[in-house]
């Protein structure tokens, strides 16, 4: 019942809306999250245009001076999340907190501007700069050695909180300083869907890291005892670099065209030399403190196709891997290898799938020519929203909803992609 469905997933996105900028679902997360803004920016934009440039435009509103765009925007305090606004301390004018998500910003302004370049260009011009800026605080302090890889200095960086990832790099993170606090997140929702107290001693021990060093991007960069590259970053950051390119090239913005053009080249060539296993088949993640890469497939090592690396072996590679999971798995793509033993079908990043994800995979099988597992993919997707509606995460066995409910970056998806 498409018709229906769409009817739905518009009426999350509006009343998610507080008012230019929309909240990923209410009671769990009450703030303006990055890349969420982005993708229910995409969702807008199929029957809002006008207001999907306002969500983006909200977003950077929360901006820093030296470019980070961060991952939530904390337009009040709302005692329904933790950790709120004072525990960030970032000193910001609007409080927000002090690391970035995956920049999926620049795609979307790109779709938003393409589908109707004489209304978007105003705006899209307005972005420009501001996305070149932030875009240039990833390549400076998120890849300090210039390897052409993305570091994540936070699992809420990555946006993939408590993949089996950062499950070894998350080692170093010492908590023995960390004051007593009481978790949100699991009265709201049943708590084994959600990370472990063991994960959340560490993600506030970094938040206390980065308080004490002010939140210098450079100090952040040289010190945080967690600094991963990710190739969910990587990938999302190459992918918005060529679009970015794309709108720089529009608007005639030669200078620039040339620095992302530099950027992006590195990248091609750093994704294969620093995120390539060959012993898992695989992108994976590589600890830059101890230069040791992981040891398993998530969807993020899917993203490679969304970026554009065209290169035949890892293709084929990743190919085999995803029929391989698609057997397994009744739903696609699972947010970390099925086969795995560290796989947990319904804890938040050990397993379940996300549609966000699913959209970036799908996409970039469909640009790629890969039209079987790009159907499958949305299919999937499809499939998810009918029989469980718009939950904030799903089991790849069952098929079951899970987390948070009436959730817009998932009725986004379903307008803009899966339906
Ligand atoms: C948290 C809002 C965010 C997403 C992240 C997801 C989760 C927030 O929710 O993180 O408190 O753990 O992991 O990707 O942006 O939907």
């Amino acid at each position: 019942m498409p018709g229906n469905l769409d009817t739905q997933a518009r009426s999350i996105l509006k009343e998610n809306d507080l008012g230019g900028y929309t909240i990923p679902t209410r009671g769990l997360y009450p703030y303006q999250w990055n890349w969420d803004s982005a993708f229910v920016a995409r969702g807008f934009q199929t029957f809002d245009p006008d207001r999907a440039w306002t969500e983006i435009e909200t977003l950077f509103e929360g901006q820093w001076d030296d470019g980070m765009v961060p991952h939530i925007v904390f337009r009040k305090d709302d005692p329904s999340y933790f950790p709120g606004p004072s525990v960030w301390g970032t000193k910001q004018a609007l409080p927000t907190s002090g690391h970035s998500q995956p920049p999926v910003v620049a795609t979307v302004v790109r779709d938003i501007y393409e589908a109707d370049r004489e209304a978007g260009e105003a705006r899209a011009r307005a972005l420009f700069p501001k996305i070149l800026a932030w875009h240039r605080w990833f390549h400076r302090y998120r890849d300090p050695d210039g390897l052409g890889v993305v570091a994540v200095i936070h699992p809420w960086e990555s946006g993939r909180d408590n993949t089996p990832d950062w499950d070894g790099p998350m080692q170093a993170v010492d908590t023995s300083n960390i004051k007593p606090y009481v978790r949100k997140d699991t009265s709201h929702v049943d708590p084994s869907m959600r990370p472990l107290k063991a994960d959340y001693d560490r993600y506030l021990a970094i938040v206390d890291f980065g308080r004490s060093c002010g939140w210098d991007a450079a100090r952040v960069a040289r010190d945080c005892p967690f600094f991963v590259a990710d190739p969910g970053m990587t990938f999302i950051l190459l992918r918005a670099d060529r679009d970015l390119l794309a709108l720089a090239q529009a608007f005639g913005e030669d200078e620039a065209a040339q620095e992302i053009g530099e950027w992006i080249e590195r990248a091609e060539t750093g994704a294969i030399r620093h995120l390539w296993s060959d012993e898992v088949e695989g992108f994976v993640s590589r600890d830059l403190r101890k230069n040791k890469l992981m040891d398993g497939i998530s969807s993020a090592s899917f993203l490679s196709v969304y970026a554009g690396i065209a290169d035949e072996r890892t293709n084929a590679a990743l190919a085999r891997q995803f029929d391989r999971i698609a057997e397994k798995a009744t739903y696609l793509m699972p947010s970390w290898d099925p086969e795995d033993s560290r796989f947990e079908h319904l804890r938040y990043w050990r397993g379940p799938v996300w549609a966000v994800v699913n959209s970036m995979i799908g996409r970039g099988l469909l640009e790629a020519g890969d039209f079987a597992r790009a159907e499958r993919i949305r299919a999937d997707t499809a499939r998810l929203i009918e029989t469980s509606g718009f939950a904030e995460y799903y089991s790849p066995v069952t098929g079951a909803g899970a987390g948070g409910g009436a959730f817009s970056w998932t009725a986004a998806v379903w307008l803009f992609f899966a339906r």
